[in-house]
Protein backbone atom coordinates (compact mmCIF):
# COMPACT_ATOMS: atom_id res chain seq x y z
CA UNK A 1 0.00 0.00 0.00
CA UNK A 2 2.84 2.54 0.89
CA UNK A 3 4.09 2.05 -2.60
CA UNK A 4 1.70 4.33 -4.45
CA UNK A 5 -0.72 7.05 -2.90
CA UNK A 6 -3.85 7.60 -4.75
CA UNK A 7 -5.11 11.12 -6.70
CA UNK A 8 -8.43 10.35 -8.38
CA UNK A 9 -11.07 11.39 -10.75
CA UNK A 10 -14.30 9.82 -10.39
CA UNK A 11 -14.15 6.77 -12.73
CA UNK A 12 -11.65 5.00 -10.48
CA UNK A 13 -13.32 3.47 -7.69
CA UNK A 14 -11.90 0.19 -8.98
CA UNK A 15 -8.83 1.09 -7.72
CA UNK A 16 -10.17 1.72 -4.31
CA UNK A 17 -12.14 -1.32 -4.24
CA UNK A 18 -9.02 -3.07 -5.39
CA UNK A 19 -6.92 -1.56 -2.23
CA UNK A 20 -9.75 -3.34 0.08
CA UNK A 21 -12.60 0.25 0.66
CA UNK A 22 -15.88 -2.22 1.84
CA UNK A 23 -18.85 -2.12 -0.30
CA UNK A 24 -20.58 -1.15 2.84
CA UNK A 25 -17.77 2.20 3.14
CA UNK A 26 -18.93 2.98 -0.47
CA UNK A 27 -22.41 3.02 0.17
CA UNK A 28 -21.80 5.14 3.58
CA UNK A 29 -20.20 7.69 1.78
CA UNK A 30 -23.07 8.07 -1.30
CA UNK A 31 -25.49 8.12 1.84
CA UNK A 32 -22.99 10.69 3.34
CA UNK A 33 -24.01 9.26 6.76
CA UNK A 34 -22.16 9.03 9.86
CA UNK A 35 -19.78 6.45 8.59
CA UNK A 36 -18.79 8.20 5.97
CA UNK A 37 -14.93 9.11 6.11
CA UNK A 38 -15.93 13.09 4.24
CA UNK A 39 -18.54 13.05 7.20
CA UNK A 40 -21.08 13.65 4.59
CA UNK A 41 -19.51 17.06 2.99
CA UNK A 42 -18.63 15.74 -0.90
CA UNK A 43 -21.00 14.64 -3.26
CA UNK A 44 -22.10 10.74 -3.66
CA UNK A 45 -18.95 8.78 -5.22
CA UNK A 46 -16.64 11.51 -4.38
CA UNK A 47 -15.30 8.80 -1.88
CA UNK A 48 -11.40 9.01 0.36
CA UNK A 49 -9.32 7.15 2.58
CA UNK A 50 -6.57 7.89 4.73
CA UNK A 51 -6.43 4.27 5.38
CA UNK A 52 -6.00 3.46 1.75
CA UNK A 53 -4.11 6.32 1.21
CA UNK A 54 -6.63 7.67 -1.27
CA UNK A 55 -7.11 11.50 -1.50
CA UNK A 56 -10.34 12.41 -2.01
CA UNK A 57 -12.06 12.20 -5.60
CA UNK A 58 -11.74 15.69 -7.28
CA UNK A 59 -14.82 16.25 -9.76
CA UNK A 60 -13.00 19.60 -10.61
CA UNK A 61 -11.51 18.21 -13.93
CA UNK A 62 -7.34 18.15 -14.06
CA UNK A 63 -6.96 19.24 -10.17
CA UNK A 64 -6.29 15.84 -8.76
CA UNK A 65 -2.90 16.29 -11.35
CA UNK A 66 -0.76 18.78 -9.84
CA UNK A 67 -1.73 17.09 -6.41
CA UNK A 68 -0.47 14.10 -6.74
CA UNK A 69 3.03 15.75 -8.47
CA UNK A 70 2.70 17.92 -5.20
CA UNK A 71 2.66 14.58 -2.74
CA UNK A 72 4.79 12.54 -5.04
CA UNK A 73 7.12 15.63 -4.36
CA UNK A 74 6.76 15.51 -0.66
CA UNK A 75 7.37 11.94 -0.41
CA UNK A 76 10.68 11.79 -2.41
CA UNK A 77 11.65 15.06 0.36
CA UNK A 78 10.93 12.74 2.82
CA UNK A 79 13.08 9.84 1.15
CA UNK A 80 9.89 7.79 1.09
CA UNK A 81 10.16 4.59 -0.76
CA UNK A 82 6.54 5.54 -2.51
CA UNK A 83 5.39 7.58 -5.61
CA UNK A 84 1.91 8.73 -6.20
CA UNK A 85 -0.89 7.50 -9.06
CA UNK A 86 -2.96 10.06 -10.58
CA UNK A 87 -5.92 9.43 -13.19
CA UNK A 88 -7.38 11.97 -16.05
CA UNK A 89 -9.50 11.62 -18.78
CA UNK A 90 -9.19 13.81 -22.40
CA UNK A 91 -11.00 16.22 -21.91
CA UNK A 92 -1.34 41.35 -28.99
CA UNK A 93 -1.28 40.43 -25.26
CA UNK A 94 1.82 41.34 -23.75
CA UNK A 95 3.75 41.33 -21.01
CA UNK A 96 6.20 43.57 -19.22
CA UNK A 97 9.35 43.50 -22.08
CA UNK A 98 7.67 44.53 -24.93
CA UNK A 99 6.92 48.38 -24.80
CA UNK A 100 9.07 48.23 -28.37
CA UNK A 101 5.95 46.68 -30.08
CA UNK A 102 3.85 49.97 -28.68
CA UNK A 103 6.54 52.06 -30.01
CA UNK A 104 6.40 50.82 -33.31
CA UNK A 105 2.64 50.92 -33.33
CA UNK A 106 3.12 54.30 -33.30
CA UNK A 107 2.54 54.95 -29.14
CA UNK A 108 4.27 58.48 -28.37
CA UNK A 109 6.91 58.96 -25.54
CA UNK A 110 4.83 61.47 -24.26
CA UNK A 111 1.93 58.55 -23.83
CA UNK A 112 4.31 56.18 -22.08
CA UNK A 113 5.39 59.17 -20.23
CA UNK A 114 2.04 60.17 -18.64
CA UNK A 115 1.30 56.05 -18.15
CA UNK A 116 4.39 55.88 -15.59
CA UNK A 117 2.52 58.82 -13.80
CA UNK A 118 -0.62 58.01 -13.60
CA UNK A 119 -1.75 61.51 -14.61
CA UNK A 120 -4.99 62.36 -15.97
CA UNK A 121 -3.96 61.36 -19.88
CA UNK A 122 -3.28 58.27 -19.06
CA UNK A 123 -5.31 55.65 -21.01
CA UNK A 124 -5.89 53.36 -17.70
CA UNK A 125 -6.51 56.74 -15.80
CA UNK A 126 -3.99 55.80 -13.15
CA UNK A 127 -5.02 52.70 -11.60
CA UNK A 128 -2.34 50.52 -13.32
CA UNK A 129 1.36 50.11 -11.52
CA UNK A 130 3.74 51.94 -13.99
CA UNK A 131 5.02 50.70 -17.33
CA UNK A 132 1.44 48.58 -17.53
CA UNK A 133 0.76 50.23 -21.15
CA UNK A 134 -2.53 49.55 -23.20
CA UNK A 135 -4.25 51.22 -25.85
CA UNK A 136 -7.05 50.17 -27.54
CA UNK A 137 -6.13 52.69 -30.79
CA UNK A 138 -3.15 50.59 -31.32
CA UNK A 139 -5.23 47.25 -30.85
CA UNK A 140 -2.52 46.72 -27.81
CA UNK A 141 -4.41 44.82 -24.37
CA UNK A 142 -3.25 46.96 -21.05
CA UNK A 143 0.34 44.51 -19.88
CA UNK A 144 -0.43 41.72 -17.43
CA UNK A 145 2.65 41.22 -14.84
CA UNK A 146 0.29 37.78 -14.00
CA UNK A 147 2.58 35.77 -15.46
CA UNK A 148 0.84 34.04 -17.99
CA UNK A 149 -2.98 35.41 -17.85
CA UNK A 150 -2.12 37.04 -21.39
CA UNK A 151 -1.89 33.87 -23.61
CA UNK A 152 -5.51 32.84 -23.02
CA UNK A 153 -6.83 36.43 -23.89
CA UNK A 154 -4.75 36.39 -27.13
CA UNK A 155 -6.70 33.33 -28.27
CA UNK A 156 -10.31 34.21 -27.04
CA UNK A 157 -9.41 37.81 -29.21
CA UNK A 158 -8.35 35.15 -32.20
CA UNK A 159 -11.12 33.20 -31.62
CA UNK A 160 -13.43 36.60 -31.73
CA UNK A 161 -11.41 37.71 -35.19
CA UNK A 162 -11.74 34.28 -36.55
CA UNK A 163 -15.84 34.06 -35.80
CA UNK A 164 -15.86 37.46 -37.95
CA UNK A 165 -14.16 36.69 -40.73
CA UNK A 166 -11.59 39.42 -40.05
CA UNK A 167 -8.29 39.59 -41.80
CA UNK A 168 -5.78 39.80 -38.85
CA UNK A 169 -4.40 37.52 -36.38
CA UNK A 170 -3.32 38.66 -32.78
CA UNK A 171 0.33 38.08 -31.19
CA UNK A 172 0.82 37.13 -27.60
CA UNK A 173 4.64 37.34 -25.79
CA UNK A 174 5.30 35.58 -22.95
CA UNK A 175 8.81 34.27 -21.44
CA UNK A 176 9.85 30.81 -20.47
CA UNK A 177 8.28 31.02 -16.82
CA UNK A 178 4.83 31.92 -18.56
CA UNK A 179 5.15 27.95 -19.94
CA UNK A 180 5.18 26.87 -16.52
CA UNK A 181 1.87 28.63 -15.74
CA UNK A 182 -1.56 25.96 -16.64
CA UNK A 183 -2.78 29.43 -18.29
CA UNK A 184 -0.57 28.74 -21.18
CA UNK A 185 -1.12 24.93 -21.97
CA UNK A 186 -4.84 25.50 -21.68
CA UNK A 187 -4.63 28.38 -24.52
CA UNK A 188 -2.11 26.33 -26.73
CA UNK A 189 -4.64 22.99 -26.24
CA UNK A 190 -7.91 25.73 -27.28
CA UNK A 191 -5.92 27.14 -30.12
CA UNK A 192 -5.21 24.14 -31.71
CA UNK A 193 -8.68 22.61 -31.38
CA UNK A 194 -10.33 25.61 -32.12
CA UNK A 195 -7.98 26.62 -34.97
CA UNK A 196 -7.60 30.48 -33.89
CA UNK A 197 -5.25 32.26 -35.81
CA UNK A 198 -3.02 33.85 -33.23
CA UNK A 199 0.76 34.20 -32.75
CA UNK A 200 2.78 32.83 -29.58
CA UNK A 201 5.89 34.62 -28.95
CA UNK A 202 7.67 32.90 -26.45
CA UNK A 203 11.10 35.03 -25.52
CA UNK A 204 13.01 31.94 -24.12
CA UNK A 205 16.00 33.94 -22.14
CA UNK A 206 16.77 31.09 -19.80
CA UNK A 207 15.92 32.62 -16.26
CA UNK A 208 12.28 33.39 -14.40
CA UNK A 209 13.80 36.27 -12.15
CA UNK A 210 16.67 33.29 -10.15
CA UNK A 211 15.20 29.75 -11.60
CA UNK A 212 16.74 28.82 -14.24
CA UNK A 213 14.92 26.82 -16.79
CA UNK A 214 16.64 23.39 -16.00
CA UNK A 215 14.46 24.71 -12.56
CA UNK A 216 11.52 24.92 -14.75
CA UNK A 217 11.09 22.14 -17.44
CA UNK A 218 13.08 18.82 -18.75
CA UNK A 219 11.68 19.30 -22.28
CA UNK A 220 14.10 20.60 -24.94
CA UNK A 221 12.80 23.81 -25.06
CA UNK A 222 9.81 25.30 -25.22
CA UNK A 223 9.07 24.47 -29.26
CA UNK A 224 8.54 20.73 -28.42
CA UNK A 225 5.72 21.99 -26.40
CA UNK A 226 3.68 23.58 -29.14
CA UNK A 227 4.09 20.19 -31.14
CA UNK A 228 2.90 18.38 -28.73
CA UNK A 229 -0.10 19.91 -29.21
CA UNK A 230 -0.52 20.18 -32.50
CA UNK A 231 0.62 23.86 -33.08
CA UNK A 232 3.00 24.38 -35.52
CA UNK A 233 5.93 25.60 -33.75
CA UNK A 234 9.60 27.05 -34.83
CA UNK A 235 12.51 27.78 -32.88
CA UNK A 236 14.75 31.14 -33.69
CA UNK A 237 17.76 32.77 -32.91
CA UNK A 238 15.95 35.32 -30.72
CA UNK A 239 19.09 37.74 -30.90
CA UNK A 240 18.75 38.11 -34.96
CA UNK A 241 16.35 40.53 -35.47
CA UNK A 242 16.46 40.16 -39.46
CA UNK A 243 15.75 36.04 -38.39
CA UNK A 244 12.38 37.27 -36.53
CA UNK A 245 11.15 39.69 -38.69
CA UNK A 246 11.16 36.67 -41.26
CA UNK A 247 9.47 34.25 -38.72
CA UNK A 248 6.84 36.67 -37.55
CA UNK A 249 6.34 37.70 -41.17
CA UNK A 250 5.81 34.12 -42.53
CA UNK A 251 3.87 33.14 -39.33
CA UNK A 252 1.30 35.86 -40.16
CA UNK A 253 0.42 34.98 -43.20
CA UNK A 254 0.14 31.68 -42.64
CA UNK A 255 -2.01 32.23 -39.11
CA UNK A 256 -4.16 34.27 -41.14
CA UNK A 257 -4.33 32.28 -44.46
CA UNK A 258 -4.81 28.97 -42.94
CA UNK A 259 -6.48 30.28 -39.54
CA UNK A 260 -4.11 28.35 -37.77
CA UNK A 261 -2.22 28.86 -34.66
CA UNK A 262 1.32 29.57 -34.56
CA UNK A 263 4.37 29.28 -32.15
CA UNK A 264 8.04 30.78 -32.44
CA UNK A 265 10.26 29.93 -29.58
CA UNK A 266 12.82 32.94 -29.52
CA UNK A 267 15.82 31.72 -28.13
CA UNK A 268 17.79 34.43 -26.12
CA UNK A 269 19.17 35.71 -22.74
CA UNK A 270 18.58 38.10 -20.03
CA UNK A 271 21.50 39.72 -19.86
CA UNK A 272 20.28 42.38 -17.44
CA UNK A 273 18.99 41.92 -13.91
CA UNK A 274 15.09 40.87 -14.24
CA UNK A 275 14.12 44.10 -12.40
CA UNK A 276 16.22 47.01 -10.61
CA UNK A 277 15.13 45.52 -7.15
CA UNK A 278 17.69 42.47 -8.73
CA UNK A 279 20.86 41.32 -8.53
CA UNK A 280 21.39 38.65 -10.67
CA UNK A 281 25.75 38.65 -10.02
CA UNK A 282 23.96 36.28 -6.56
CA UNK A 283 22.35 33.47 -9.22
CA UNK A 284 24.47 33.38 -12.21
CA UNK A 285 28.08 33.56 -13.28
CA UNK A 286 29.05 37.06 -14.04
CA UNK A 287 31.46 36.26 -17.15
CA UNK A 288 28.26 34.16 -18.79
CA UNK A 289 26.33 37.76 -18.40
CA UNK A 290 29.27 39.19 -19.84
CA UNK A 291 29.70 36.83 -22.62
CA UNK A 292 26.26 37.64 -24.32
CA UNK A 293 26.63 41.45 -23.48
CA UNK A 294 29.32 41.18 -25.55
CA UNK A 295 28.95 38.42 -28.29
CA UNK A 296 25.23 38.41 -28.75
CA UNK A 297 23.64 41.52 -27.89
CA UNK A 298 20.70 41.31 -30.84
CA UNK A 299 20.77 45.71 -31.05
CA UNK A 300 24.97 46.00 -31.37
CA UNK A 301 24.62 42.64 -33.96
CA UNK A 302 21.38 44.72 -36.01
CA UNK A 303 23.33 47.93 -35.38
CA UNK A 304 26.60 46.26 -37.68
CA UNK A 305 24.59 44.68 -39.93
CA UNK A 306 22.59 48.21 -40.99
CA UNK A 307 26.08 49.93 -40.62
CA UNK A 308 27.90 47.53 -42.75
CA UNK A 309 25.26 48.26 -45.28
CA UNK A 310 25.98 51.54 -45.15
CA UNK A 311 22.77 53.10 -43.83
CA UNK A 312 23.56 53.65 -39.99
CA UNK A 313 27.09 54.93 -38.40
CA UNK A 314 28.82 55.70 -35.25
CA UNK A 315 27.71 59.53 -35.68
CA UNK A 316 24.57 58.67 -36.43
CA UNK A 317 23.57 56.35 -33.63
CA UNK A 318 25.30 59.36 -31.29
CA UNK A 319 23.15 61.87 -32.49
CA UNK A 320 20.04 59.82 -32.52
CA UNK A 321 20.83 58.49 -28.98
CA UNK A 322 21.21 61.96 -27.75
CA UNK A 323 18.01 63.70 -28.99
CA UNK A 324 15.73 60.24 -27.76
CA UNK A 325 17.19 61.21 -24.40
CA UNK A 326 16.42 64.62 -24.76
CA UNK A 327 12.75 63.74 -25.45
CA UNK A 328 12.32 61.35 -22.72
CA UNK A 329 13.43 64.06 -20.57
CA UNK A 330 11.01 65.98 -21.74
CA UNK A 331 8.17 63.92 -21.81
CA UNK A 332 8.83 62.70 -17.77
CA UNK A 333 8.96 66.74 -17.19
CA UNK A 334 5.90 67.21 -18.25
CA UNK A 335 3.99 64.08 -17.41
CA UNK A 336 4.82 64.60 -13.86
CA UNK A 337 3.32 68.73 -13.88
CA UNK A 338 -0.13 67.27 -15.13
CA UNK A 339 -2.69 66.04 -12.35
CA UNK A 340 -3.80 63.25 -11.59
CA UNK A 341 -7.09 61.75 -12.75
CA UNK A 342 -10.26 62.38 -10.40
CA UNK A 343 -11.20 60.21 -7.37
CA UNK A 344 -14.23 58.85 -8.95
CA UNK A 345 -12.54 57.44 -11.82
CA UNK A 346 -11.43 54.97 -9.07
CA UNK A 347 -14.70 53.61 -8.96
CA UNK A 348 -15.77 53.22 -12.74
CA UNK A 349 -15.48 51.19 -15.69
CA UNK A 350 -16.03 47.95 -14.26
CA UNK A 351 -20.19 47.91 -13.48
CA UNK A 352 -22.97 50.15 -14.86
CA UNK A 353 -23.95 51.30 -11.56
CA UNK A 354 -21.27 50.83 -8.65
CA UNK A 355 -22.11 47.84 -6.28
CA UNK A 356 -22.88 49.06 -2.00
CA UNK A 357 -19.53 47.69 -1.12
CA UNK A 358 -17.57 50.08 -3.82
CA UNK A 359 -19.84 53.17 -2.81
CA UNK A 360 -18.28 52.33 0.70
CA UNK A 361 -15.32 52.49 -0.10
CA UNK A 362 -15.55 55.51 -1.98
CA UNK A 363 -16.95 57.47 0.97
CA UNK A 364 -14.58 56.32 2.84
CA UNK A 365 -11.35 57.04 1.05
CA UNK A 366 -13.01 60.22 0.34
CA UNK A 367 -13.34 61.10 4.47
CA UNK A 368 -9.31 59.82 4.81
CA UNK A 369 -8.09 62.51 2.47
CA UNK A 370 -10.21 64.77 3.87
CA UNK A 371 -8.97 64.04 7.43
CA UNK A 372 -5.57 63.53 6.22
CA UNK A 373 -4.56 66.05 3.22
CA UNK A 374 -1.02 66.19 3.85
CA UNK A 375 -0.97 62.28 2.97
CA UNK A 376 -2.32 62.95 -0.30
CA UNK A 377 -1.12 65.14 -3.10
CA UNK A 378 -2.20 68.81 -3.32
CA UNK A 379 -3.89 68.62 -6.65
CA UNK A 380 -6.01 65.69 -6.48
CA UNK A 381 -9.44 66.45 -8.19
CA UNK A 382 -12.11 65.14 -5.32
C1 LIG B 1 1.29 34.54 -11.43
C2 LIG B 1 2.60 35.19 -11.03
N1 LIG B 1 3.48 34.52 -10.28
C3 LIG B 1 4.65 35.08 -9.95
C4 LIG B 1 4.94 36.36 -10.35
C5 LIG B 1 6.29 36.99 -9.98
N2 LIG B 1 7.09 37.09 -11.21
C6 LIG B 1 7.20 38.25 -11.90
S1 LIG B 1 8.12 38.09 -13.28
C7 LIG B 1 8.43 36.46 -12.96
C8 LIG B 1 9.31 35.64 -13.87
C9 LIG B 1 8.78 35.56 -15.23
O1 LIG B 1 9.72 34.86 -16.01
P1 LIG B 1 9.55 34.74 -17.56
O2 LIG B 1 8.13 34.40 -17.89
O3 LIG B 1 10.59 33.82 -18.05
O4 LIG B 1 9.76 36.22 -18.10
P2 LIG B 1 11.12 37.08 -18.13
O5 LIG B 1 11.02 38.05 -16.98
O6 LIG B 1 12.28 36.16 -18.03
O7 LIG B 1 11.08 37.81 -19.44
C10 LIG B 1 7.78 36.06 -11.79
C11 LIG B 1 7.84 34.70 -11.23
C12 LIG B 1 3.97 37.04 -11.12
N3 LIG B 1 4.17 38.29 -11.57
N4 LIG B 1 2.81 36.44 -11.47
MG1 LIG C 1 12.46 34.24 -18.80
Amino acid sequence: MEMFYGAMQYREPGVLLWRGFTLQEFANQCFGNKFDNGKGRQMPIHYGSTKHNYFTVASTVGTQIPHAVGAAYALKMEERDACTVTYFGDGGTSTYREPGVLLWRGFTLQEFANQCFGNKFDNGKGRQMPIHYGSTKHNYFTVASTVGTQIPHAVGAAYALKMEERDACTVTYFGDGGTSTGDFHAALNFAAVMEVPVIFICRNNGWAISTPSADQFRSDGIVVRGQAYGVRSIRVDGNDALAMYNAVNEARTMAIGEQKPILIEALTYRAGHHSTSDDSTKYRPGDEIEWWRMAQDPVTRFRKWIEMKGWWSAEAESEFRSSVRKQVLNAIQVAEKVEKPPIKELFTDVYDFPPPNLCEQEASLREAIRRHPQDYPPDFLM
